[in-house]
C-alpha cells in the first residue's frame, strides 16, 4: 500500500514544497508540489537526492558513534552517549566556566528549526558567548557592511518591483541564493529573473565566469577576481561625476557623501578597468544603467565576499545600491509582510552599530560579536591559546568546519586539542573523524519543521508545516532532542523562543519554558512558534501543501518621526581601506587566481556521494580557460599542481571557455581533508582548503579568510619537481 504526503525540502533556503510517495514506511518517490508554493511546482536535483539519502544512500549514519582509544569508532546507544556528554560538559563547566564550551552552527543546522532554536537556548543556559557559524566563513562581509554603513529598515525591493538587477559574484540559477542578498527568488530563480526581464527589467552580471545566471545578462562583465571594490568605487565615481545618483534619497538617508566623493576620486573607470582587466566602456555602461534605473537591486554573492578585501568589496557594492536608493520606499508594496513572524516595514535608516567594537570580546583578539557570533576563523586560536576561558568543548551542529575553514594544517591541531568534540550529523564527514562522539541525527522527512527559515525570504506571504512523513531510524535522534536531552541531564532548563537574526536571545521576553523531566512534544513547540502567526498552527496542519494567505496589501510606512538614523557611506576605516586598494600591487610570482564556485548537485559537502553527482563530479574539476591550458601545456583531463603561497594540491584540469583567462575555478568540500600521495581520483578530488590560510590574508573585523581570488600557480603535475 502506498500513499502520498506533502512536505518541503530543507536542503536550502528555497524550502521547495514537495509531495512524497511512501510505501511501507519507505519513501519511493518525490515530485514538486505547486499547490500553494509561491514558486509553483519547482525542485532541483538535490531534492531527489534527499530522498535517496533518507533511504540509506551515501552511507547514512544509522547509529551514534564513540571514538575509541585507537582512533576508531564504535557504535554507542544515543542515551549512553548523551549521559557521557552531559557529564563531561558539567565537569568542564565546573572546572573552567561557561566559556570553555562553544558551538559551531553549520549549513545543516539552518533549516533544522527546533534544533536551531533550542541551540540558542542551550548556549544561553550554559552562559557562553562562543557561537560560531558558517556565516563568518561565508558572506559576513554583508554583516560588516550593515554594521559600518547601517541598514535601510524598509529592506530591499522585490524582484517584481525592480527595473535593474545587478548580480555581483553570485550564481543563483545554480545556488538558489537570492533575496535578501540579490534579486531573484530562491525557488525557481531562473524563472523569476526571466519574468522580470519580460517586464523590461535589465540585468548586469559581474563574474569572472560567464555563469548560468549570465544567460539573462544584458551586460556581462568578466573581471579578474578581487577587483569588486575598485569596480564599484569607479561606478560610485561615475555616478557622482555624472550626477546620476539619487540625490533626494542620499540627502534624506545618507551622510558622508563628501568623504565618499574624495575617497573615490582617484577611482576613475580607466583605473578600475586596468585593475580588473575589462574594457572601460563596460564600467561606463554599468554606471549608466545603474544611474538610469528607477529601482535597482545591486547585490552580491560569495565571489566578492570571499575575495581580496571582501569587506570593502561588499561595502562599495552596497554604497552603489544606496546611492541609487535601491531599497523599498514609503508607499511601496511589501509583497511578503511575514506569516509566522508578521512585520511592519518602516522607511527609515538605522545607523551603523559597529557591534564588534563593544560588548563581550573574543579571548584572543580585540573583537566583539557580529550579530551575536564570533569569527569562525578564530576558532583554532580560541581553542589552542592557553589561559582561562580556553575553549575545551565544541559541539558541531550540522557542519564540517575542518573542511569549511580551510588551512587544515592550522585547524586540525586545534580540533585534536579539544577535550570534547561532538558532531551532530547524519553522515560521517572529515570533522566527525576527529569527534569524540558523532550523534546520528534524523533527517528532515522524519522530523517536524515549519517554514521559519523562509518566512522573511519568500517572495510572497507563505507558510508550511511539515510533520514527519516516515519514522526515523531507531538509532537516530532529532537535532532538538540532543539539546533537550543533554540539558535535562545537566538539570539546565531550556526555553523555546522565536529567535531570528538581529535578536538577542536573552532579551526576547516571550518564551515557552521546557521541563527538564517531561520531554517536550515537537508539535507543541511548533504551535508555540506560530503564536503570533497570521495563519494558525491548526490551519497550517489542515493545509499540508502550505498556506498562501490572502492579505490586505501591505505598504512601506513612514515612521511617526525622523529617528535620526543615517547610512554612513564612507566612514574613516572604509576611506583608509580604499586608499590601501589604490596603493596595492598585484601579487608578484603568481600567474592565476583560484576562484570559488558551487555545483547544482551538491550542497557544500552534502550529496557529494549521490549517484547523479558522482557521475558528473567524480572529483572537483579545476576549470580553466582553454587558451590558458594551451599556454601552460595542460591537456584536458590532465593532472595539474596548483600552488598558493600557502599550500599545494593536485587537481584535474577541465576546459571551460565560459571562464575568463587567468582564473582557475574550483568547488570546495571535495577530497580528503589532507590529500595523501595524490590518488586524486580515488580520493574523490582535492581539498581547495589546503590552498587557503587561517593566518594570512584575514580581513579585519570578521577575520574572513580569502577563499576566492587566491593567487596561485599552475603546472602540469608530471612537470612539477
Ligand atoms: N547547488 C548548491 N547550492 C548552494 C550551495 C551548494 O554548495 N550547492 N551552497 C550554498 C551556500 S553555503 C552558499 S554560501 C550559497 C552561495 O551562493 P553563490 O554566491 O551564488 O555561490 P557560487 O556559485 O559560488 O557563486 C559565486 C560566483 O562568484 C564568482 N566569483 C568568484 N570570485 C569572484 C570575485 O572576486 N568577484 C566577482 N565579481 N565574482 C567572483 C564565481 O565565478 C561564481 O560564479 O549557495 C548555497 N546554495
Ligand atoms: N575554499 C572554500 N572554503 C569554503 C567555501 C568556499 O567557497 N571555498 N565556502 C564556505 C561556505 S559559504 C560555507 S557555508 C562553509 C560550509 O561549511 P559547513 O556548513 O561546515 O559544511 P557542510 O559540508 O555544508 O556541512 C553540513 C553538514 O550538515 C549535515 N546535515 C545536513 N542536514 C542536516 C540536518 O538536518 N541535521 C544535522 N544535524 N546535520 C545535517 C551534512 O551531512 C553535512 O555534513 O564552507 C566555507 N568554506
Ligand atoms: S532548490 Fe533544490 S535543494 Fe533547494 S529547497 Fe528546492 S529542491 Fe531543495
Ligand atoms: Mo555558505
Amino acid at each position: 500500500m502506498s500513499h502520498t504526503a506533502k512536505t518541503f525540502c530543507r536542503n536550502c533556503s528555497a524550502l521547495c514544497s514537495m509531495q512524497l510517495t511512501v510505501e511501507e514506511g519507505h519513501i519511493t518517490g518525490v515530485v514538486a508540489d505547486g499547490t500553494a508554493s509561491p514558486y509553483g511546482a519547482y525542485m532541483c536535483a538535490k531534492g531527489l537526492a534527499a530522498v535517496d539519502f533518507h533511504n540509506g544512500a551515501e552511507h547514512r549514519l544509522l547509529e551514534s558513534l564513540k571514538r575509541n582509544d585507537d582512533g576508531g569508532f564504535e557504535a554507542i546507544a544515543a542515551p549512553q552517549a548523551l549521559d557521557e556528554i552531559a557529564a563531561q560538559l558539567q565537569q568542564l563547566l565546573r572546572e573552567y566556566g561557561p566559556r570553555s564550551v562553544a558551538l559551531y552552527h553549520g549549513t545543516g543546522a539552518y533549516r533544522s528549526v527546533l534544533g536551531a532554536q533550542l541551540e540558542k537556548s542551550f548556549l544561553s543556559a550554559v552562559g557562553t558567548p562562543n557561537l560560531f557559524s558558517t556565516m563568518t566563513i561565508d558572506q559576513s562581509a554583508k554583516w560588516v557592511t550593515n554594521a559600518r554603513l547601517g541598514v535601510m529598515a524598509s529592506g530591499k525591493p522585490a524582484t517584481d518591483d525592480i527595473d535593474l538587477a545587478v548580480f555581483v559574484g553570485n550564481n543563483p540559477v545554480v545556488t538558489h541564493q537570492t533575496y535578501p542578498f540579490t534579486a531573484g527568488t530562491s525557488g525557481s530563480p531562473g524563472r523569476s529573473i526571466a519574468e522580470a526581464k519580460k517586464r523590461g527589467c535589465k540585468v548586469i552580471v559581474i563574474d569572472p565566469r560567464n555563469s548560468e545566471t549570465a544567460r539573462y545578462a544584458d551586460l556581462l562583465i568578466q573581471p579578474l577576481p578581487g577587483q569588486d571594490a575598485a569596480l564599484f568605487a569607479a561606478i560610485a565615481h561615475t555616478l557622482l561625476r555624472d550626477g546620476t545618483f539619487n540625490q533626494s534619497f542620499c540627502e534624506q538617508f545618507c551622510i558622508q557623501l563628501d568623504e565618499l566623493r574624495d575617497a573615490v576620486a582617484p577611482f576613475t573607470p580607466e583605473l578600475a578597468a586596468a585593475r580588473a582587466d575589462v574594457p572601460v566602456e563596460q564600467i561606463e555602461q554599468a554606471a549608466a544603467m545603474i544611474g538610469a534605473a528607477q529601482r535597482a537591486f545591486v547585490g552580491s554573492g560569495t565571489g566578492p565576499s570571499m575575495s581580496l578585501h571582501s569587506n570593502l568589496n561588499d561595502h562599495m557594492i552596497e554604497v552603489v545600491n544606496a546611492m541609487v536608493g535601491g531599497y523599498r520606499r514609503a508607499g511601496d508594496r511589501v509583497r511578503n509582510p511575514g506569516v509566522l513572524n508578521p512585520r511592519v516595514t518602516l522607511e527609515m535608516a538605522v545607523s551603523p552599530s559597529r557591534s564588534w567594537e563593544k560588548g563581550v570580546k573574543c579571548r584572543t583578539a580585540d573583537v566583539g560579536q557580529l550579530l551575536g557570533e564570533f569569527p569562525t576563523a578564530l576558532l583554532p586560536q580560541e581553542i589552542l591559546t592557553p589561559g582561562p576561558d580556553k575553549i575545551r568543548a565544541l559541539i558541531v551542529f550540522g557542519g564540517n568546519p575542518l573542511m569549511g575553514l580551510g588551512d587544515p594544517a592550522r585547524a586540525i591541531p586545534a580540533f585534536e586539542d579539544l577535550d570534547l568534540l561532538v558532531c551532530l550529523d547524519a553522515r560521517m564527514n572529515a570533522t566527525c573523524d576527529y569527534a569524540h562522539y558523532v550523534i546520528a541525527t534524523s533527517q528532515p522527512f522524519e522530523r517536524h519543521d515549519i517554514t521559519t527559515p523562509g518566512d522573511a525570504l519568500y517572495p510572497e506571504a507563505f507558510a508550511q508545516y511539515a510533520p514527519p512523513v516516515v519514522e526515523k531510524p531507531a538509532g537516530t535522534i532529532h537535532d532538538w532532542e540532543f539539546f533537550w536531552e543533554v540539558s535535562a541531564r545537566m538539570n539546565m532548563p531550556l526555553t523555546l523562543k522565536y529567535w531570528t537574526y538581529g535578536k538577542v536571545f536573552d532579551a526576547i521576553e516571550d518564551g515557552l519554558p521546557l521541563s527538564v523531566t517531561d520531554k517536550p512534544d515537537p508539535e507543541d513547540m511548533l504551535r508555540f512558534l506560530c503564536k503570533n502567526s497570521r495563519v494558525s498552527f491548526d490551519e497550517l496542519k489542515a493545509n499540508p501543501s502550505g498556506v498562501r494567505p490572502e492579505l490586505e496589501p501591505h505598504y512601506v510606512q513612514k515612521p511617526p518621526k525622523d529617528f535620526g538614523g543615517r547610512l554612513q557611506l564612507c566612514p574613516p576605516d572604509v576611506a583608509a581601506e580604499l586608499q590601501q586598494v589604490l596603493e596595492e600591487q598585484s601579487q608578484p610570482g603568481f600567474g592565476f587566481y583560484l576562484t570559488c564556485r558551487r555545483v547544482l548537485e551538491n550542497m557544500n559537502g552534502a550529496y557529494l556521494d549521490s549517484d547523479r553527482s558522482r557521475k558528473k563530479y567524480p572529483l572537483n574539476w579545476a576549470y580553466m580557460n582553454p587558451e590558458d591550458m594551451e599556454e601552460q601545456g595542460v591537456g584536458e583531463g590532465e593532472e595539474i599542481r596548483i600552488a598558493s603561497a600557502h599550500g599545494e594540491i593536485v587537481a584535474v584540469a577541465k576546459a571551460e571557455p565560459r571562464l575568463r583567462r587567468g582564473v582557475v575555478s574550483m568547488t570546495h568540500m571535495f577530497g580528503k581533508l589532507v590529500s595523501s600521495a595524490g590518488d586524486i581520483h580515488g580520493e574523490g578530488g582535492s581539498n581547495v582548503g589546503q590552498l587557503t590560510s587561517l593566518q594570512q590574508y584575514l580581513e579585519p573585523i570578521n577575520f574572513m579568510p580569502r577563499f576566492s581570488g587566491v593567487p596561485v600557480n599552475v603546472v602540469v603535475a608530471s612537470c612539477a619537481g
